[in-house]
């Protein structure tokens, strides 16, 4: 019977105590992360209590059951009211028990769970144990005292390093850092635990406490430029994000004031932060690129299919990044060309991104060995009849997919997937060659296939739903956020990609530069504008000189082959370092189109560009979800921010269409419809939410209830 036993009678708690020896050992116990939520904060604080009280129990472990430690603040109370004690306090109370407290740390202590554990007296760890606080990443700073204790254990410099960042340290160095008193045996952090607490207990030194702890402050109070340092070594990560910079501004605060007073400022910072726009879209994404993985017609517990080895067909740059994914996790791949010198050259560029991966330290040359060693090559298609998932990565042409499908059907064994990697075309129309229309599906990879996160997997109307299912996890495996759609032109990414490309192309005819329109579009957040971006993806994908009619811009630009980076010039002229500068050229074509066209060129506003390019992506949003293609408005934000670099901080372009209000956008979208025609016409559903004062995310919530 533990002591937790006779204080609740035997319910179970989601902090439980168990004495050994003279240890009270405090196990937290929330699945399925231990996150600091309110029941589990009033536990903690009960068998603190307890412990306290119990005269048989002299010092105190704290630990968590399951994969990990604690995975921080219950991210999901930030947006309701609060109750039970507040993590902040509950922490200062472990700080100041007369009973010395040993936080055994597996798995991860993130966020309130490291603060939880600064907290404790002394800190062990598993070798595997990983120790961050991530709050950066939704917006916040720390806000129950790690801004303020991290920088007392570790220095400034590191605190700082690792609070702007969000990263995570291993055992080894947080010990090495100071975070860590010992690193015990992997299978042995309790038993290591209580042995130190006993050897705590003989030597009967006084308690230290790391409000106390101001050494590694004085040490840097003379470095200048701290500070400085880490924004300049991270001057990305601060690029429109309010976040970074408050963070770096608490930890000055611990170096600055005293402790309850640099704790004071990161309590009113942490709050400031968690009511603004930045952080409720932040949280809004951590929860979003969680729920993509529901299907709702699909069981959780829908079987999969064993994928053992995968087929690739195609060894392209598509084909050689869609490899690269499946190496990555180990699994042999046999990938196929038509033409000995296409699987050279294919092989060839797999072979160069590892070396180069390998250079800048990202894999140790023996990983190079072994990821090369699982990729089979072959010129002929036969090698792929022993794949369980064959992957078609070849050009978009439909016939010519079409032809390797009836192919495939012939080779493939029983109940291999056979996967399309198109872009936009029609999926059914491909399965239709098959006669296993039930075993395929589109798995849509974005470019760089081997670095984007994104995956589009495209249910076709007969795809099996363990065919969906394998595809899911599949895409975990592989370390992709995949994102089910529907069958569609250009799926869900795409389509709202077109909605805005249109519209560039039609500013610049209307009188806003190039550049005016990538300016604005990146001070919005994205990483590139529409034109950069054309001319890093090259103008003449899906172009020829024998079909132009040397009409469009894009035409006129290719034909005088300024194509994009790659030769020098397009809608920008290049320097031999790709750096971008106006180009008359490109821009007396664009006159020239407008005129024969009887466009009366004009000023255009930065705003007018940026409605013009950005509303019709939500509108575009609501058509895909009204039609069925995606399950909910948060999974197109989830392909937006993970498949084109949609700023997260503005939490995707659904998200981003609630905070700037639907009935502003659908009055923007019918003025612009009247001025410019009906590409801007509210969709029915746009108009339905915004005459209902409904959100997206209130039409997802209203989804998801009904669908149970
Ligand atoms: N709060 C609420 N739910 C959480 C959660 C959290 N902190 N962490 C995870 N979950 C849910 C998640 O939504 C999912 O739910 C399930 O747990 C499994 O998560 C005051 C303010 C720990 C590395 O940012 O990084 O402390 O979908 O799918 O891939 O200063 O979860 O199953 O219903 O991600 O194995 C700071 C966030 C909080 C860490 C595990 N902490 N979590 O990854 O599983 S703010 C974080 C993670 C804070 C204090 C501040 C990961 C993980 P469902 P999962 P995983």
């Amino acid at each position: 019977m533990t002591v937790t036993d006779q204080a609740t009678g035997g319910a179970t708690q989601p902090a439980e105590l168990r004495r050994q020896g003279r240890v009270g050992v405090i196990t937290l116990n929330a699945a399925p992360v231990n996150a600091l939520g309110a029941r589990l904060r009033a536990a903690i604080r009960a068998r603190i209590e307890e412990a306290e009280a119990d005269p048989e129990i002299g010092a105190v472990v704290l630990t968590g059951a399951g994969r990990l430690f604690s995975a921080g603040a219950d991210i999901a109370e930030f947006d309701g009211a609060a109750d039970g004690p507040d993590l902040g306090e509950l922490i200062d109370r472990v700080e100041d028990t007369e009973k010395p407290v040993v936080a055994a740390i597996h798995g991860q202590a993130l966020g309130g769970g490291l603060e939880l554990a600064l907290a404790c007296h002394h800190r062990l760890a598993t070798p595997s144990a990983k120790l961050g606080l991530p709050e950066v990443k939704l917006g916040l700073v720390p806000g129950a005292g790690g801004t303020q204790r991290l920088p007392r254990l570790v220095g400034p410099r590191i605190a700082a390093e690792m609070i702007v960042t969000g990263k995570t340290v291993g055992a080894k160095a947080a010990q090495a850092a100071g975070l860590l008193d010992a690193v015990t045996a992997e299978d042995g952090l309790i038993a290591d635990a209580v042995t130190f607490a006993e050897a705590l207990l003989a030597e009967g030194k006084p308690i230290r406490r790391t409000r106390e702890r101001d050494e590694r402050l004085l040490e840097a109070r003379d470095e200048s430029g701290l500070f400085d340092a880490v924004r300049a070594d991270n001057a990305k990560l601060f690029r429109g994000f309010e976040a970074p910079q408050a963070c770096l501004d608490c930890v000055r605060a611990a170096t600055d004031l005293p402790f309850a007073e640099g704790l004071a400022f990161e309590r009113d910072t942490f709050r400031r932060l968690m009511r603004g726009a930045q952080s409720i879209a932040q949280r809004h994404v951590f929860f979003a690129e969680r729920e993509v993985a529901r299907i709702p017609d699909l069981p959780a517990d829908t079987p999969t299919r064993p994928i053992h080895r995968v087929g690739i067909v195609g060894a392209g740059l598509m084909g050689g990044g869609i490899a690269m994914n499946f190496l990555n996790a180990g699994i042999p791949v046999t990938i196929v060309e038509a033409a000995p010198e296409a699987l050279e050259r294919g092989l060839g560029l797999i072979r160069k991104n590892y070396e180069a991966s390998a250079k800048k330290g990202r894999l140790r040359p023996e990983d190079v060995t072994t990821r090369m060693a699982l990729l089979t090559d072959s010129l002929d298609f036969e090698a792929l009849a022993a794949c369980d998932l064959v992957i078609e990565a070849v050009y978009e042409n439909r016939d010519l997919k079409r032809s390797i499908f009836e192919r495939l059907d012939r080779i493939a064994k029983p109940g291999a997937i056979l996967a399309t990697n198109t872009s936009f075309l029609d999926v059914d129309a491909i399965a239709a060659v098959t006669s296993r229309p039930q075993d395929v599906i589109g798995l849509h990879f974005f470019s760089p296939a081997n670095v984007m996160r994104l995956l589009e997997v495209v249910r076709a109307e007969k795809t099996a739903p363990d065919v969906v299912a394998t595809a899911m996890r599949l895409a975990r495996t592989i370390g992709k956020i995949a994102v089910q759609v529907g069958v569609c032109f250009g799926f869900v990414g795409n389509r709202l990609l077109d909605q805005r490309q249109r519209e560039a192309d039609r500013l610049i005819l209307d009188g806003a530069l190039p550049r005016d329109v990538d300016r604005v579009l990146q001070g919005f957040g994205l990483p590139i504008g529409p034109f950069a971006m054309m001319d890093l993806v090259g103008l003449d994908l899906g172009w020829s000189r024998e079909a132009s009619k040397g009409e469009s811009v894009r035409d006129i630009l290719c034909e005088r082959d300024r194509r994009g980076q790659k030769t020098g010039a397009g809608f920008y002229d290049y320097d031999e370092s790709r750096r971008a500068t106006p180009s008359e050229e490109a821009e007396a074509i664009i006159r020239e189109v407008a005129q024969r066209r009887g466009i009366t060129q004009r000023t255009v506003s930065d705003q007018e560009i940026l409605e013009r390019c950005l509303y019709p992506m939500v509108n575009e949003g609501a058509k895909i979800l009204a039609e069925g293609k995606a399950w909910r408005a948060s999974d197109i934000d989830v392909v937006w921010i993970n498949g084109f670099g949609w700023p997260v901080y503005t939490g995707g372009p659904m998200h981003w269409g609630d905070a700037v209000g639907l009935p502003t956008i659908v009055e923007s979208l019918r003025r612009l419809e009247a001025e410019h025609g009906p590409d801007f016409k509210p969709t029915p559903l746009l108009e339905r939410l915004a005459a209902e004062g409904k959100s997206f995310s209130e039409f997802d919530r209203e989804r998801s209830a009904k669908r149970g």
